[in-house]
């Protein structure tokens, strides 16, 4: 079921629960050819979420900024090809909240370690923000934080559970947000960990 959070943004409830597992075996796939790495922010911090990559372009930040590359710089490889599965699950759900056209060129695949957490921030590191994001969550529940256009606006807190598609546009996507510690447990399919996909058009 559809649950309109505001202008532009929609959670579709358990939308690709059916597909979770096979959703984590590609997920494994890409993680054996780029390892999930914690990545050292312009700021010199340490990220407590791991991150890695499939698709044309994938995101990452070092000691010089934030970009979208072709190739993980830790390996010198280009990132694995987004599965056709991730890019249809992406295209179908954007479309069902309205946004007909989107095709990601890339996907961030977030994971999260008991107490590992995201602070506020917004996205707009991608060319079009016209573009929505598509975000998948597989495993353990978070607590996703959904403020405003300001960093010191109120938030939102909303759970995000295994198979919960959100899709982020309109005027929603200049938000700020941010996920709370993760609490520790252990999820049958993904074991200490949640994951997140995240499907961009980033140029
Ligand atoms: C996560 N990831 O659960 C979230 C899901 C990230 C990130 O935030 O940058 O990797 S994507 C949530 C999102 C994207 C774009 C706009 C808004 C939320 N928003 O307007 O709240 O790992
Ligand atoms: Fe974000």
């Amino acid at each position: 079921w559809q649950e309109p959070l505001t202008e532009g943004a929609v959670i579709l409830r358990r939308r690709a629960r059916d597909m979770a597992g096979e959703l984590m075996a590609q997920v494994g796939q890409i993680a054996a050819q780029n390892p999930f790495e914690h990545r050292i922010t312009p700021g010199g911090h340490r990220m407590s979420v791991a991150m890695t990559n499939c698709g044309d372009l994938g995101w990452s930040t070092d000691s010089r900024g934030y970009q979208y590359s072709d190739q993980d710089e830790a390996s010198g490889q280009r990132w694995p090809a987004m599965p056709a599965s991730f890019r249809n699950l992406a295209t179908t759900c954007a479309a069902e909240a309205g946004f007909s056209g989107f095709h990601p060129d890339a996907c961030l695949i977030n994971r999260y370690e008991p107490g590992a957490k995201l602070t506020l921030h917004q996205d707009k590191d991608e060319r079009d923000l016209r573009q929505p994001i598509v975000s998948v969550s597989l495993g353990l529940p978070a607590v996703f934080l959904f403020g405003g256009f300001e960093r010191s606006d109120a938030c939102q807190r909303v759970l995000l559970e295994q198979g919960d598609v959100v899709v982020w546009g309109g005027s929603s996507r200049l938000r700020y947000h941010g996920i709370l510690p993760l609490k520790p447990g252990i999820h049958p399919l993904t074991g200490a960990f949640r994951f997140n996909l995240t499907f961009r058009r980033a140029r």
